[in-house]
């Protein structure tokens, strides 16, 4: 079996538990220690000219090199191109978006320093899994050095339309970036339609059927692997909180009253705003529910050094207050507004004691935490997830409230939908999205990607092929 390679940003090292690493982490590392393999990333240290060679270390089967970066290239890569050019623009803030040439050599130089780094390490029949809008250069740097293997990428945030995406002034290039790889993931059908599009209308390629992309001389696949949780964990992970000293302790501060239960990164793409006008305007419309139902905002700080996100932070202080303010009772407090992280198992237990699951992102490449929603629930007495329709699990979970994440009251009147709904649709809605959350989880995502890459060349025809032989009529 040919070796795995896994490139990412940042890399869960080998002490990080389960609990903490995050579901996808746990799972590639998974899929890493079957085969054996490589990961390679970023050591989250900065130093002036840094060692072109990574520091290099095994755990089990899995060999880790982490590499150290040069500060003013780490800035314009991660905070410049990465997350105040590409990240705004996959998630349609255009208003958002910074795009400095600064960034962008930064972040080509980032990539160069990555491809140097791992080419000694690699063996030809190697298959490389990138992840992230963090490397799309990679392959093509990695190409230029020789590497002739297997090269896959995969897109974690959503794929813009051809219009918001003609807004970045490197559109072309980058593109022409991911024909080097062999497959190029996206979440959903929506982001392979879009960027198919911008292939054909934009820039001259061809798309056989299958998704088989041809541009310039080069030929890669692209498929939607829409990504799942590990929904084994969750449900054990739920089931065994039950009884436990926190879900008593949630429980006695709750004091018999109903939960709702949001939990995002602290990032405008999620919707915060939003949810919080939205839960507001609930107490204001549905004056039932005052005293009766609280809402609790689990939301850990992120890219803090961004200052969209520092802005971000001051305004959900002040509407938080502000809802607080408007409606609480001496013992009752509407929202609770938490900024910090918490044990996986934590998590699982406030999701099942709520009701309702708010995941209201303005844009998603899929949502992990409405799966694990639904996962945590009991079968018996589930809660209902009200699900923004620009999520990328909106296309799985059919059972959701789907809602409008630009429509506050919209999205208050599903809440109340949500906490009046009767036993049985509550139980056959969660049915629904839990078959898909069992079906196609992240040990299924991770495997099927792993397999189309080992196999995506032989869908390229005879090596040396002109794409023209191909061409579709
Ligand atoms: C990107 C894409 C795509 C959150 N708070 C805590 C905690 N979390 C965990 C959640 C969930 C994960 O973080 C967040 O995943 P999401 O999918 O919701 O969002 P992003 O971080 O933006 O992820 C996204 C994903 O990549 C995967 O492809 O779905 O669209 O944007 O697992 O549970 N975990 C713990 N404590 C917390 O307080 N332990």
């Amino acid at each position: 079996m040919a070796r795995l390679v896994i490139v990412s940003n940042r890399v869960a090292s080998p002490k990080e538990r389960a609990a903490k690493a995050g579901g996808l982490a746990v799972a590639l590392r998974e899929a890493l220690s079957q085969r054996g393999g490589l990961w390679f990333g970023w050591s989250g240290e900065t130093e002036v000219n840094p060692p072109e060679a990574p520091k290099v270390f095994r755990s089990g089967r899995v060999t880790y090199a982490l590499l150290n970066l040069d500060p003013e290239d780490q800035r314009a890569h991660y905070a410049g191109y990465a997350n105040g050019t590409l990240w705004p623009l996959c998630h349609y803030r255009l208003g958002l978006l910074t795009f400095r040439r600064a960034d962008w050599e930064g972040y080509r130089r980032v990539n160069e320093h990555f491809a140097r780094a791992l080419l000694p390490l690699l063996k030809p029949d190697d298959i490389v899994w990138v992840h992230d809008y963090h490397f799309m250069p990679l392959a093509k740097e990695l190409r230029k050095l020789g590497f002739e293997g297997r090269i896959g990428y995969f897109h974690h945030i959503p794929w813009p339309t051809p219009e918001v995406y003609l807004s970045l002034p490197s559109h072309a290039a980058l593109v022409d970036d991911l024909s080097h790889y062999d497959l190029v993931g996206l979440q959903t059908e929506n982001d392979v339609r879009a960027l198919l599009t911008y292939i054909s209308s934009e820039i001259h390629g061809w798309i056989a059927p299958g998704g088989t992309v041809g541009l310039k001389d080069r030929r890669f696949r692209v498929a939607a692997y829409p990504i799942g949780i590990d929904a084994e964990a969750f449900v054990s992970d739920a089931k065994k909180s039950v009884g436990k000293d926190e879900e008593r302790r949630l429980n006695e501060s709750l004091a018999g009253r109903t939960l709702a239960v949001g939990v995002d990164r602290l990032d405008y793409s999620k919707g915060l705003p939003g949810k919080f006008a939205a839960f507001g305007e609930l107490l204001r419309s549905f004056p039932e529910h005052r005293s009766k139902v609280t809402m609790m905002q689990v939301a850990p700080l992120s890219r803090s050094e961004v200052s969209e996100y520092q802005a971000l932070r001051r305004e959900l202080e002040e509407l938080g207050g502000a809802i607080n303010g408007e409606f609480a009772e001496f013992d009752w407090v509407p929202l609770r507004y938490l900024n910090r992280p918490f044990q996986r198992a934590t998590l699982a237990a406030i999701y099942r004691r709520s009701r309702v699951g708010v995941v209201t992102p303005l844009r998603d490449g899929m949502n992990l935490v409405a799966k694990e929603y639904v996962a945590a629930q009991d079968p018996e007495d589930p809660g209902v997830l009200v699900l923004s329709r620009f999520a990328g699990a909106a296309d799985e979970l059919k059972g959701s409230l789907l809602v409008n994440p630009y429509d506050i009251e919209g999205m208050a009147a599903a809440m109340d939908r949500a906490l009046t709904m009767p036993l049985e649709e509550r139980q056959q809605r969660w049915r629904t999205n839990m078959d898909n959350v069992e079906t196609n989880t992240i040990h299924h995502w991770c495997q099927r990607f792993i397999d189309e890459l080992t196999n995506v060349t032989d869908q390229f025809g005879p090596a040396g092929d002109t794409w023209g032989n191909a061409r579709p009529q």
